[in-house]
């Protein structure tokens, strides 16, 4: 049976083989992330079995209530990875600071950013939630980083990934030769190679926003949305379906499989916050993933994996998909910036009529 199939661990060995120069560092530091991945994955199907689930009692540096597996997932993550020597450091979602590897092990060559579990406020309802991770070099290899070392700009990431725990596990990675996903088989508990080379469809009749900010949104995503609402009779001349899971990674994996646009914007509820989510272990490693399946990735005005980091949990507006769809949001940031959008007066339904 293993004849036919391609495991994680083979897959890197035929990728190094590629580097003669390569000490093998890099396969060993996936190999571990994808351990802390199969254990993490291990917790959420046992669920409430397990005792898990429930909120842990404290917030983490971003002010969000930390789930129990909030935790559990970051010390996991955290286990795997600070022991083999590959890391200089890691930062998380869920600690202030970066991690300082304990003195009784050998600093390495990389700095290995995560959110341990991405949609986190998804597991009491059962539905599927994710890990997100982002590999960079770090500028001082062999000692511990500073913190300005993590702050690299999005391109610069050697790896960026993701595992979806969702009906089955699958490991979903790019090392900057296309994107391959690798479905956990629970029997061997290997990650073995289903969907070599990733493509997404370059357009899509799918979007996914979070519906209920409408009245916060920028000009641009409100034009944008308008036209996909009045389906084949207005300017776009075809229907449109909506979707929004709530987690990144399960929303990211479906628009990577059928094709789709993802927007969480930036809008006007804090000033202080431009967009959601996360740059360093959210945003760009989601990037780096859609631009080698063919897509795009922008804030509406500029390509997520250029922006240059001021801090370690740096929020951002993300706008990811299908090529034809992303370029089309970015031309109106362009036309609306500084001009207003009027919401049409033809609207039938009054769901997403903006305040304006
Ligand atoms: P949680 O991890 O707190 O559930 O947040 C998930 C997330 O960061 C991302 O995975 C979702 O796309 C987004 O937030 C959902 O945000 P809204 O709850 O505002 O729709």
């Amino acid at each position: 049976m293993l004849a036919d199939h391609t495991t994680l661990s083979q897959f890197l060995i035929e990728e190094r083989r590629r580097f003669p120069e390569a000490t093998g560092d890099f396969s060993a530091l996936i190999i571990d992330v994808g351990l802390a991945c199969k254990a993490i994955a291990r917790r959420v199907a046992n669920g409430a079995l397990a005792g898990v689930l429930g909120a842990a009692g404290a917030t983490n540096v971003q002010g969000e209530a930390q789930q129990k597996l909030d935790v559990i997932a970051n010390e996991l993550f955290i286990k795997a990875n600070e022991w083999g020597g590959q890391l200089a450091g890691m930062a998380s979602e869920e600690m202030d600071m970066p991690w300082t590897i304990p003195p009784r092990y050998p600093r390495g060559k990389y700095l290995l950013l995560f959110d341990p579990l991405d949609g986190s406020s998804n597991i009491d309802v059962n539905a599927p939630v994710g890990s997100i991770f982002s590999i960079l070099r770090a500028p001082n290899p062999g000692v511990d980083p500073r913190p300005e070392d993590f702050l690299q700009p999005g391109v610069k990431q050697v790896c960026a990934g993701y595992a979806i725990y969702g009906p089955s596990t699958m490991l979903v990675l790019t090392v900057g030769t296309g994107v391959h996903g690798f479905t956990l088989d629970p029997q061997l508990g290997e990650f073995i190679l289903t969907n070599p080379r990733i493509k997404m469809p370059p357009t899509t009749q799918e979007f996914a926003i979070n519906a209920s900010n409408a009245r916060f949104w920028e000009p641009a995503v409100k034009r944008y949305v308008d036209e996909c609402l009045q389906g084949k009779p207005g300017p776009r001349g075809k229907d449109f379906n909506m979707r929004w899971i709530a987690s990144l990674v399960a929303d990211c994996h479906r628009i990577l499989i059928r094709g789709g646009v993802f927007m969480y914007p930036r809008d006007t509820r804090d000033p202080g916050k431009p967009g959601k989510l996360r740059l360093m272990y959210e945003a760009n490693p989601i990037a780096m993933i859609a631009e080698q399946a063919g897509g795009l990735a922008t804030t509406g005005q500029d390509r997520i994996l250029d922006v240059k980091p001021s801090k370690l949990h740096q929020r951002i507006a993300l706008i990811f998909g299908s090529r034809e769809e992303v370029e089309r949001i970015e031309a109106y940031h362009r036309d609306h910036s500084g001009r207003k959008y009027e919401t049409p007066k033809f609207k039938t339904s009054e769901l997403f009529q903006s305040a304006e």
